[in-house]
């Protein structure tokens, strides 16, 4: 079995790699990534000389390059985790948000198409649903609630989606689609509410909340993502979208306070900045499908993995100053500096 796992060198990705290559022993697993900003080869290293494991650096919209990769591969699936992925940054700058999420999408499928796949997986985001008030607490995103974008980011994540779909329907190619909650844990690219606040506190900087910090997220652990994605592969049905998450819906303030108090510093750091540009209230997923067909249930509750989850940035400190050190420190000035 040849896996070919796109977006391997970000933060989801490379925790389903981490997850495969130590549940299969006999797969083969090749990473394709363009190490964006948001990817990072460091955090690969545990793997690299692993001779199940491949590293190729390549952009999934280079339609010449991943068809090369293919015919040296003959990969029995793809896991598509590439993509632009941060919310913020597609309201500064949309295109290459379509261009990777859509078209990159695109040309992974056409070379699925050419050279024959088993599986098809598209890794997709509760966001395509739009977002649900708060005083209806009542109210889950289920796979027929319907695809109602906020950002452009989640409109180039639905359009993928339904190009995904599209392709199963016209030209019968084995497809499924996962759309899933907030993921929180290690390796996640601080610029992201959970890894921004631990930075944050741990330099005592100010811990910069959108609005009124009242938005609510529905949190799983990033490893309960990584099996129920490996679980749709093997048993899920083709042609088929499973929501994953688990009941697991949080204020923003409050994960900012708890990060607080387990890293002892006081809630003073707190900062209400200007809200995000249509920013979505609340996400909030039903996983009936998924846990019935699959028997998919999440394993860590929020309470530990939060704890593991600072636990690990205090643990590797490197990683993530690393990256504070450099580009981000222009990104986070530009979004941060006047709010
Ligand atoms: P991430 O930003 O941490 O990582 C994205 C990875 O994709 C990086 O390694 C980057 O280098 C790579 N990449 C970007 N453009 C590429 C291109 N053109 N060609 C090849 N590689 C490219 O993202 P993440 O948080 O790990 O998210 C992974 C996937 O899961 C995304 O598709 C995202 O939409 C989806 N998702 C994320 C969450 C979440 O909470 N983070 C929740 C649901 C779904
Ligand atoms: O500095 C911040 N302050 C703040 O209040 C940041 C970065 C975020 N927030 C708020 C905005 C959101 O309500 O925290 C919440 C979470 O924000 P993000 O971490 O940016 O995640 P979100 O916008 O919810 O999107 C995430 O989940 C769905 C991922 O980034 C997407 O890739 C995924 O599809």
């Amino acid at each position: 079995m040849t896996i070919i796992v796109t977006g391997g060198a970000g933060f989801i990705g490379s925790n389903f790699i981490f997850h495969m290559l130590g549940k299969y022993p006999d797969y083969r697993i090749v990473c394709l990534d363009k190490l964006t900003y948001a990817g990072n080869l460091s955090t690969l290293a545990p793997v690299m000389d692993n001779p199940n494991f491949r590293f190729v650096k390549l952009d999934i919209c280079d339609r010449e390059g991943v068809y090369g990769l293919f015919e040296e591969e003959h990969p029995d699936m793809v896991v598509n985790f590439a993509a632009e992925s941060h919310v913020d940054r597609s309201i500064e700058n949309p295109e290459v948000f379509l261009q990777t999420n859509i078209l990159g999408t695109q040309v992974l499928m056409d070379a699925c198409r050419k050279f024959g796949i088993q599986r098809y997986h598209q890794v997709s985001t509760d966001e395509v649903y739009g977002d649900l008030p708060l005083d209806r607490p009542d109210l889950f995103f289920t796979e027929e609630t319907p695809i109602h974008t906020s950002s452009p980011y989640s409109s180039s994540k639905a359009g993928a989606d339904l190009l995904v779909l599209a392709y199963y329907r016209t030209y019968g190619l084995p497809v499924t689609v996962s759309r899933c909650s907030n993921n929180y844990g290690p390796y996640h690219f601080p610029e992201k509410l959970i890894p921004l606040m631990i930075a944050n506190a741990l330099n005592d900087k100010p811990l910069p909340v959108y609005g009124k910090g009242e938005n609510v997220r529905d949190w799983l652990y990033v490893e309960d993502h990584c099996k129920a994605i490996d679980l749709i592969l093997h048993k899920g049905r083709v042609g088929e979208v499973y929501n994953i998450g688990g009941h697991n819906e949080m204020r923003n303030i409050d994960i900012v306070k708890i990060i607080c108090k387990a890293l002892g510093k006081p809630e003073s750091l707190i900062t209400f900045v200007t809200d995000r540009k249509g920013h979505d209230m609340r996400y909030a997923i039903d996983p009936t499908k998924i846990h019935n067909e699959l028997g998919w249930l999440p394993e860590t509750k929020f309470a530990d993995g939060i704890q593991k989850t600072i636990q690990w940035y205090l643990n590797n400190r490197e990683w993530w100053e690393t990256i504070i050190s450099g580009e981000y420190q222009n990104y986070y000035e530009k979004m941060y500096g006047n709010r």
